[in-house]
């Protein structure tokens, strides 16, 4: 192997070691409910979020947000903000379980973690589940 053609393999290694890490760094979802679950109401919904930090709303904090619940609603764009309705809850307050009461039917269920000021930090710190209540 020639010296050139070494170092360019090593050059390709670099890179994909840091494609790697900047995609597998941030994990979030739901840890309840179970994706098609069904549930009566009220039910609680517990999130978990690795490799971004969830803290109380207020302060923009690099790497740190605070949950969200969106109802019938997919991710949101980063960048957007998130408002304040009976479909859009925030957990605020930096909790990561919360109840949530809603009438019998079948939902969309999104969680979302935004910043500091609620602008939403994109689909990567997103999961979406369906869910029936009965
Ligand atoms: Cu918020």
């Amino acid at each position: 192997m020639n010296k050139r053609f070494a170092y360019a393999l090593i050059a390709a290694a670099a890179l994909q070691g840091a494609h790697f890490t900047a995609q597998a760094s941030v994990t979030v979802g739901f840890a309840e409910p179970k994706n098609d679950a069904s549930v009566t109401s009220p039910f609680k919904v517990k999130l978990m979020a690795k490799g971004v930090k969830i803290e109380p709303a207020g302060e923009v904090t690099a790497g740190s947000g605070h949950h969200h619940i969106l109802v019938d609603m997919d991710s949101m764009p980063t960048g957007e903000e998130i408002p304040f309705t009976k479909k859009h809850i925030h957990m605020g307050k930096g909790q990561d379980e919360i109840e949530v009461n809603l009438p019998p039917g079948t939902y969309k269920l999104t969680m979302q973690v935004a910043n500091g000021k609620h602008l939403s930090m994109g689909p990567n710190y997103s999961k979406t589940i369906t869910v029936t209540v009965k």
